[in-house]
């Protein structure tokens, strides 16, 4: 049987001259194919020194690089599972994240040190490592001798490749285990349906901690044999001047509208563009027509999570539907069902259901939460509401689940609700989100003081950015005297949402 070890795909499908560039990187010479090849090898070795078994989690928390790429592809090889963090995430979240999945190694930023290798040595994590956006620390000092050469390590479809953590709405984050055949399985889907050429350049803006950066992005490229532009960071002056020398670009909707307020984005810009995808939360219909005012080009938007790779996109060929995330991609099914999990005629609302070989097995160790996320036919349940047009077009509609998406990253207003409520002077909050031009939406803290012990909002702000990443950290705080609640006792927030629609108190 072949290997189904997901880097023995990426491998069959390197170019033939290795000494082809993989990465075009902000300064310095390229990454080619046998650097990669080489790199991940020495990581993979060195991790399999230590002791590490196909089974055995790696925490990496580290800003984007070449490096990060290549450890990556060293867990894939050894058959450890990658659990990558936002960069952003502060001591407390990290600190849930390593006690829940407990990883035999993490490698960090070396700021991060001072507080890591004490919880580390808490946790019992005998392995920690550093590793900067240069490629420097105690990870590459520790590798440098390692053998340059390794034998990915045999897996089946259903081994497990990476964990990633998603929010949820308790306040409690859970893991999302994801196996190579996911990844496989998505990969070729997404490579074949945006029609990749062997001469293709994308441009990776992302971070590389999420599925959209790390899987959907490099994966692409990775099965195509060809080269990225990475930017270490999401500059729109900067991808502008590269769209000449490009072909394919991906972004989330804010990467949009930041390209949309430079003047520089115009129809020469991008004559050699090939495609344009967004995705990771709504693309406005505005923004799409205007694009394609701008630049001749349609936005292709795709929609997907964490748990189930990428689930329908708009056609390479054919109608690309503005406020429309297109049909379900080959061998995905979407179904649209009511609260009692009944099939709905096309057209109207349900809830989004999904199965397929892109669709994760579950959550890590939480067999309960596995039994309520999926129905009886094995569809999992993902918290959109949607409607199916005659001819197969999904339409996102909304959330049943309370999320906000800021720029691409979801907070769950509950975890932050749990730190508001903890401030001193603080009785109640409710967090909701609100339009935002930039973000598209914010998020925005309603809070209820004690009497006479009120904090201000910047002290509220302070305390929050001192405790939870900046994505999550409230960019308003409005005081009222109560919450408005319904019958039930629960907190309306579309009233809330109403009322602060605006952004003014
Ligand atoms: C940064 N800030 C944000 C933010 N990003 N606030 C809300 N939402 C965000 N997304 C904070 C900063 O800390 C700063 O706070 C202030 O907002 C302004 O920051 P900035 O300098 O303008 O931000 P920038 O570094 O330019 O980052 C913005 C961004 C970035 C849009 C480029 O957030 C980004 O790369 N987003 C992409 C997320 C992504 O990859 N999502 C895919 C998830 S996968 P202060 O207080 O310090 O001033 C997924 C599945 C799927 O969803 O379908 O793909
Ligand atoms: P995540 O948990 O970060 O993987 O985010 C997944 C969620 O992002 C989905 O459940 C959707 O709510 C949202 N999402 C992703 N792509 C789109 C899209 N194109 N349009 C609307 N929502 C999207």
């Amino acid at each position: 049987m072949n290997n189904e070890n997901l880097y023995a795909l990426f491998e069959s499908r390197f170019p033939v001259d290795r000494h082809q560039a993989l990465l075009l990187v902000d300064s310095g010479a390229p990454l080619s194919y046998a650097d990669a090849e080489a790199g991940s090898a020495r990581y993979a070795s060195f991790l399999a020194g230590l002791g590490l078994v196909p089974g055995d989690r790696v925490a990496v928390q580290v800003e984007k690089s070449p490096e990060a790429l290549l450890l990556y592809l060293a867990c894939l090889r050894a058959g450890l599972a990658y659990l990558p963090l936002n960069s952003a995430y502060q001591h407390g979240e990290v600190a849930y994240f390593l006690e829940d999945a407990e990883p035999r190694a993490v490698v960090a930023q070396p700021k991060s040190m001072p507080w890591l290798a004490p919880l580390a040595a808490r946790l019992g994590i005998r392995h920690v490592f550093s590793l900067d956006e240069e490629g420097g620390g105690t990870l590459a000092s520790a590798s440098r001798d390692s053998p340059m050469e390794f034998a990915t390590v045999r897996r089946g479809a259903g081994d497990l490749a990476a964990i990633l953590y998603t929010s949820g709405t308790t306040g409690r984050s859970k893991g999302a285990m994801i196996t190579h055949g996911n990844l496989a399985s998505n990969a070729l889907a997404l490579h074949k349906a945006w029609g990749f050429r062997p001469d293709d350049i994308l441009i990776h803006a992302l971070p590389l901690f999420h599925v959209h950066g790390l899987f959907v992005a490099c994966h692409c490229v990775l099965l195509n044999g060809s080269a990225m532009r990475f930017h270490a960071r999401f500059d729109a002056r900067r991808a502008i001047a590269e769209f000449a020398t490009s072909t394919v670009f991906m972004g989330v909707p804010t990467f949009y509208t930041r390209l949309l307020a430079e003047p520089g984005l115009d129809r020469g810009a991008c004559s050699k563009m090939r495609i344009f995808v967004s995705g990771s939360a709504p693309l406005l219909a505005e923004t799409h027509t205007e694009f394609e005012a701008r630049t001749g080009h349609r936005i292709l938007e795709r929609y997907g999570m964490t748990e189930t790779g990428m689930l329908t996109s708009n056609p390479l060929q054919g109608d690309r539907r503005a406020g429309s995330v297109g049909p379900a991609l080959p061998g995905t099914q979407v179904r649209i069902v009511d609260d009692d999990d009944v099939p709905c005629a096309a057209e109207a609302i349900g809830h989004v259901q999904v199965r397929g070989a892109n669709v994760f097995p579950g959550y890590w160790r939480m067999p309960e939460r596995n039994r309520e996320e999926f129905t009886h036919d094995g569809f999992f349940r993902t918290g959109d509401m949607g409607s199916l047009s005659k001819d197969g077009y999904l339409t996102i509609a909304g959330r049943s689940k309370d999320l906000i998406i800021t720029g691409g990253y979801n907070v769950y207003p509950k975890e932050i609700e749990l730190a508001l409520d903890e401030l001193p002077g603080v009785r109640e909050s409710a967090v909701i989100g609100v339009p935002h031009p930039d973000f598209g939406e914010a998020v925005a803290a309603v809070v209820v003081a004690v009497p006479g012990e009120a904090p201000t909002e910047a002290q509220v702000v302070a305390a929050m950015k001192a405790k939870l990443a900046n994505f999550k950290v409230p960019k308003r705080v409005y005081f009222v005297e109560d919450l408005p609640r319904n019958a039930m006792g629960k907190v309306q927030k579309n009233v809330l949402r109403e009322r602060y629609a605006g952004g003014t108190d």
